[in-house]
């Protein structure tokens, strides 16, 4: 009894080790853990999740898309707890990725779009406010954006991204409080009611977006961006404060994995560094949903659909099936 018992877990555990040495000689290691792809809440991030998800799914894997916030985000990817993420924004997410780059986090290359994250307004709201897209406009025309609650201040719609704006009123005398939406959802219904009374609005936005394709619009020009204008107070108009310049322009998107994808889903990685997306690839994305009122998940079918070659160009011959 004893003996059998030892052989047959002996021959299981041979059976197995055979069939893990097949998937290895073809080539196409497949872990079946599912890939947690990390989704945020801005709309072309999480369709470009769900983009990679159903590229992953077509190749045999399993996909998890658990939610992040972007502050959570690289340190649950730095525990192995979640593994991708397809838009890392330079302007807003640089220094949290840098943190863990060197540990158990690597980059995943770069899209080619090219990013910038701002103060933003419609076209509109230049025939009451002349002097934008200057900075210096925002002070005279602060009472065009108050509201009933904010004492005669501005107020300027922010997102829960990490972003110096208070540090920026401050720095730069903007009469101006902070009202945070709580996601890219929040920022649009705003927007899209601003435009359709055409009332005067100024918001967090950023470029590729929706916005890109649907509106007229124009970032607020803060003085230009150097590194020093964070860490120097004597840098820039004002000689006490630090941040006292706008967002970098021209910002670098790209993508991160945990260090262990590479191992474990080897052509999960390699798709991963084959995505690459253009600035109007990514607008799409947002349009669909922002816009056309589709799910994320329709949006990247849709999106796949439109795309077919561009997608199967990202499938290295020996990933696909
Ligand atoms: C990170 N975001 C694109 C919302 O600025």
């Amino acid at each position: 009894m004893m003996i059998s018992k030892r052989l047959l877990t002996v021959s299981l555990l041979i059976l197995f080790s055979l069939f893990h040495t097949s998937r290895i000689d073809a080539g196409e290691v497949k872990s079946a853990k599912p890939i947690k792809i990390i989704v945020n809440d801005w709309t072309s991030q999480i369709v470009n999740s769900k983009i990679l998800g159903t590229v992953y799914e077509s190749v045999g894997y399993t996909v998890e898309y658990p939610f992040y916030a972007v502050d959570k985000q690289f340190g649950a990817m730095n525990l192995g707890w979640a593994h991708i993420q397809v838009e890392i924004w330079e302007g807003t997410m640089l220094n949290a990725f840098e943190n863990v780059k060197q540990k158990n986090v690597v980059e995943a290359g770069l899209h080619p779009a090219q990013t910038r994250e701002e103060w933003w307004y419609p076209s509109y709201v230049k025939q009451s406010c002349p002097g934008l897209p200057d900075y210096r406009a925002l002070n005279e025309c602060a009472h065009l954006f108050a509201t009933p609650t904010s004492h005669g201040k501005g107020v300027y719609i922010g997102g829960p991204w990490e972003k110096p704006d208070a540090k920026r009123i401050k720095a730069l005398g903007l009469n101006f409080i902070i009202e945070i939406a709580k996601n890219s959802d929040e920022l649009t219904a705003l927007l899209q009611t601003a435009v359709k009374n055409q009332t005067p609005i100024v918001m967090f936005n950023w470029t590729p977006n929706w916005t890109d394709f649907a509106y007229d619009g124009e970032f607020v020009e803060f003085p230009a961006y150097e590194k020093a204008c964070e860490s120097d107070p004597k840098w820039g108009v004002n000689p006490l404060f630090t941040y006292d310049c706008g967002n970098p322009k021209g910002g670098r998107l790209f993508k991160g994995a945990w260090k262990g994808v590479k191992t474990e889903w080897p052509c999960a990685y390699q798709i991963l560094e084959n995505m690459k997306m253009t600035n109007h690839m990514i607008a799409e994305a947002a349009f669909l949903v922002d816009r056309e009122h589709n799910t994320h998940d329709q949006a990247a079918k849709i999106w796949i659909e439109r795309h077919q070659d561009i997608v199967k160009s990202w499938i290295p011959p020996s990933c696909s099936h």
